[in-house]
């Protein structure tokens, strides 16, 4: 391990573990399948943002937009995240093993990192422009969304290379980052019920998903990021390659659930509340 950590440093468990044991065959393309389903996921998603702009009315489109922009960011850094994993890892025939190649680059989920400072920051305000606040002041809380949401981001960035070479560092990085987090849960709750005062009652019915789903699947990000530590259960990092597949997982599911699903069920409750102010796509449609 000690000749491991000289070697590699601050990289994350992923090269560890390609270093050490290397990855079977299973381990190798169950990860790279489930990244390039995560890019493919968004390219696709972005149609469907695309397409439906115009069954909503017009005030709730910059929503949609939004939506555009996640899945075009989230789309360029899941390839290039992708392409990070099939490039660091190279196929050695003599242990049948793909190992950590050698003058390659590293893997590092960093560039998720950075796509969430984009993605996080675009999720939170895109329900704004759905639902109608009624207490809370609106630019007060796109204020703070933003404020908790890099700041959750940028102390995570900071913990995770630390996840094999300083445990302490990395949880007290992740720890700072979990207050964020929770700053960023109760404001949401908070748009949400006052979101669904006024709201029709299909709507309100999305808007309940809404939460449910937004707290769920924003939890699984804490929960990759513990990848190591949760398979372990002790102080140092598993140097599992079942770790690694379970944190590959997470991430994708997590993104489907939080950018995509999200933006749906957000589309779905702004057409709930284009009809009940009397723009109904539906009726416009058979009219043509
Ligand atoms: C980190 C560090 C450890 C502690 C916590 C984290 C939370 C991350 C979250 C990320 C959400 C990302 C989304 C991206 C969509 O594009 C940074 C992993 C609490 C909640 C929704």
């Amino acid at each position: 391990m000690e000749a491991l950590i000289e070697m590699l440093g601050n990289a994350t468990f992923e090269n560890y573990v390609g270093a050490a044991e290397g990855y079977t065959e299973m381990a190798y393309q169950m990860s790279a399948h489930v990244l390039t389903l995560g890019y493919a996921v968004m390219l696709a998603a972005l149609l469907y943002f695309v397409l439906t702009i115009k069954t909503v009315a017009p005030k709730y489109r910059t929503s949609s937009v939004l939506s555009v922009v996640v899945m075009v960011s989230a789309f360029l850094l899941l390839f290039v995240q992708s392409n990070n994993w099939t490039g660091s890892m190279i196929y050695d025939a003599e242990s049948a093993r793909y190992m950590l190649g050698d003058g390659n680059d590293l893997f590092n989920n960093g560039y998720r990192y950075l796509n969430w400072l984009i993605d996080v920051p675009m999720l939170l305000f895109q329900i704004l422009f759905v639902v109608t606040l009624t207490k809370s002041d609106f630019s007060s809380i796109r204020n703070q969304f933003w404020f908790s949401g890099t700041g959750m981001i940028v102390t995570g960035y900071i913990g995770q290379y630390y996840e094999v070479t300083s445990p302490t560092l990395f949880f007290v990085w992740g720890f700072i980052s979990t207050l964020f987090f929770v700053h960023i849960l109760i404001l949401m709750k908070r748009v949400i019920s006052e979101g669904k005062e006024g709201a029709p009652p299909k709507a309100q019915k999305y808007l309940g998903y809404i939460w449910t789903l937004f707290f769920f699947s924003w939890m699984l990000y804490p929960g990759a990021y513990l990848m190591p530590y949760l398979f372990s259960l002790s102080a140092e990092p598993a140097m599992s390659e079942m770790a690694v597949v379970a944190r590959h997982i997470t991430y994708t599911v997590a993104d489907v659930s939080s950018k995509v699903i999200y933006g749906i069920f957000l589309t779905l409750a702004a057409q709930e509340m284009s009809k009940a102010e009397g723009y109904d796509y539906e009726s416009m449609e058979n009219a043509l």
